[in-house]
């Protein structure tokens, strides 16, 4: 299998953030990719870097004046009294308030979901080679591979078009199956990172080329806690295009693959030319910050029953924030897809 990533994470160190009214250590580090990098390298992958794609596919995706808020953000915080190592926002738009500030603090409020999203100096570049990854392994799959890994940092999948969010810039995801979008004629994405991926949801919330399934723990309990409820079904066109499948807290490799079997008929039946994977690996039972409790062997089963599709496959990387145990869940989830192929 092809498998893709670039060094250029390394730049992206977000310091800590608020969690419960506490600033703790962040938990989307750069340790995350190494550990997954060693072990594609162990696993005998053929690893290579991303190729530049430039800026069309990623602004295919996102609004023009958050892409350039994301490039010029931390330039600008520089120039604050006391500026600080991170953009990070204190003041966010209620649901009644819709005015668009200039200022740099304001526009991260705007433009920023969570604090959980620091923008440091090099989160721009990172992001963008995270993009150039998901779109080499797309590219390497419409070129005929039937699978291909994008080892993603940061992550994507809470990224809006024009909100960064959860630890996530670009939505890689997105902008892997919009370039597809291209040369198919209808896409799936299926998304089993814990957290529900609802920056992909919105984005293609009113399509009906790009079916999107998500597994992940009940928002009623759980971040991102706005969306991935079992009622949101897509609008307009789009309307029975998204799919939620919100899993109990504590829900094991049963229940769970049972679950995952009928999400798995709703793309058989859409019948897409290819498949997007949001993988993530936060839904393992030891997750520092996780909801679910699927065992390594677990992510093996998911991997074969993804598998089993028989769908040209973009793997995508997401989340799984339990370090130690990254590197054995990426094996074992591409073992068990790999085991059908
Ligand atoms: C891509 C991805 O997996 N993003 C995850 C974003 C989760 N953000 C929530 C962070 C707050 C977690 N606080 C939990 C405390 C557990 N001790
Ligand atoms: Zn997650």
């Amino acid at each position: 299998m092809r498998a893709f990533y670039s060094n250029a994470h390394l730049g992206h160190q977000p310091p800590e953030i608020v969690s419960r009214g506490q600033a703790v250590p962040h938990w989307e580090v750069a340790r995350r990719a190494d550990a997954l990098h060693q072990a594609l390298v162990k696993g005998g992958h053929k690893i290579e870097a991303p190729e530049p794609f430039g800026l069309g596919p990623v602004a295919a995706v996102h609004d023009p004046g958050y892409l350039e808020f994301l490039e010029t953000a931390w330039q600008r915080w520089q120039e604050l009294p006391n500026p600080t190592p991170a953009v990070q926002p204190n003041a966010h738009p209620g649901r009644h308030m819709t005015g668009k500030p200039n200022d740099v603090v304001g526009q991260a409020g705007y433009y920023m979901a969570t604090n959980s999203a620091p923008i440091v100096a090099g989160t721009w570049n990172a992001a963008l080679a995270a993009a150039d990854t998901a779109l080499s392994a797309a590219r390497a799959v419409l070129d005929g591979d039937d699978v291909a890994y994008a080892l993603c940092r940061p992550p994507g999948h809470h990224a809006f078009a024009d909100t960064a969010g959860g630890f996530c810039y670009l939505n890689n995801v997105a902008i892997a199956a919009t370039e597809m979008l291209q040369e198919l004629g209808r896409v799936a994405i299926l998304d089993f990172d814990v957290h529900h991926g609802n920056g992909t949801q919105h984005i293609f919330y009113r399509r009906k080329d790009c079916l999107f399934v998500s597994l992940h723990g009940d928002p009623a309990e759980y971040f991102p806690f706005f969306s991935g409820y079992a009622h949101e079904r897509g609008e307009g066109e789009g309307l029975g295009y998204t799919v939620n499948l919100p899993q109990a807290q504590g829900t094991g490799d049963e229940d769970y693959l049972a679950s995952l079997e009928d999400g798995l008929a709703m793309i058989r039946r859409f019948a897409p030319e290819a498949l997007l994977v949001s993988t993530g690996f936060d839904a393992f039972e030891d997750d520092p910050i996780g909801f679910l409790s699927i065992s390594t062997e677990g992510f093996g089963r998911i991997g074969e029953a993804i598998s089993r599709l028989g769908l040209p496959t973009v793997l995508v990387q997401e989340g799984g924030y339990n370090v130690e145990a990254l590197g054995a869940n990426l094996t074992s989830f591409l073992k068990g897809f790999e085991s059908l192929r």
